[in-house]
């Protein structure tokens, strides 16, 4: 009796997995195709089907049936760390939507009350403190701006706004910061300045180079998270 249970039990969980199956193979083609996938890893979408076709028929399903290969990654997500001299710190959490769009998810705590500069830096070295992170990560050669503007540097973000205890939240959505790629955030620093960035315009000999934001009081280094394993089929975890 328990066998029989155990068969139905399975097989109720093979058909949630077939019906489910469709949507997510709505994935760029890229992302399913043999070369994007080591021969080692055992969840490849083939496998998948093959699997499937095989078990499916009622009569062969057994109670040790694979479990079911649903779950999909589909959101890139980076993380950054800002430390710094000062006990200014925080955490930058990234994600990549689908349109190509990056979502920026910044805490920062310790900062004066008001307006600091919030950029993306060229490169990822801390060895001298957050002055050796180069400056704003700028590929185009574009001079500094706001992050709405058409002239920019990559990794202008604007500001971010602490409150009266030091804090500042924001969510910033940007189309020049992926993930991936040769513009990818990966392997650069986020920075957070001392001062208000005035957006290039400000009429300082500075403003146009750094927004005249001031000294860097603390930044951290994008680190993917799960980059690489977008559009990866994965088992469902246990309830
Ligand atoms: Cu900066
Ligand atoms: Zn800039």
């Amino acid at each position: 009796m328990q066998a029989i249970l155990a068969a139905v039990a399975a097989h109720g969980v093979l058909v949630t997995a077939l019906h489910a199956l469709p949507q997510h193979y709505a994935l760029p083609p890229s992302t399913l195709s043999p070369s994007s996938s080591s021969p080692a890893r055992p969840f490849h979408a083939t496998h998948v089907s093959e699997a499937l076709a095989v078990s499916f028929p009622g009569a062969a399903i057994s109670a040790t049936a694979p479990k079911p290969l649903t779950a999909v990654v589909a959101t890139r997500k980076a993380v950054a760390v800002l430390k710094g001299s000062t006990r200014v710190e925080g955490v930058v959490t990234l994600a990549q939507e689908k349109d190509g769009r990056t979502t920026v998810n910044v805490r920062v705590i310790g900062l004066t009350p008001g307006p600091h500069g919030f950029h993306l830096h060229e490169y990822g070295d801390t060895t001298k403190g957050c002055m050796s992170t180069g400056p704003h990560f700028n590929p185009n050669k574009k001079t500094h701006g706001a992050p709405g503007d058409k002239i920019r540097h990559a990794g202008d973000l604007g500001n971010i706004i602490a409150n009266a205890d030091g804090v500042a939240e924001a969510t910033i959505v940007d189309s020049q910061i992926p993930l991936t790629g040769p513009n990818a955030v990966v392997g650069r620093a986020f920075v957070v300045h001392e001062l208000e960035d005035d957006l290039g315009k400000g009429g300082h000999e500075l403003s146009l180079t750094t927004g005249n934001a001031g000294g860097r009081l603390a930044c951290g280094v994008g680190v993917e998270a799960n980059v690489r394993n977008v559009g990866q089929i994965v088992p469902e975890e246990a309830p």
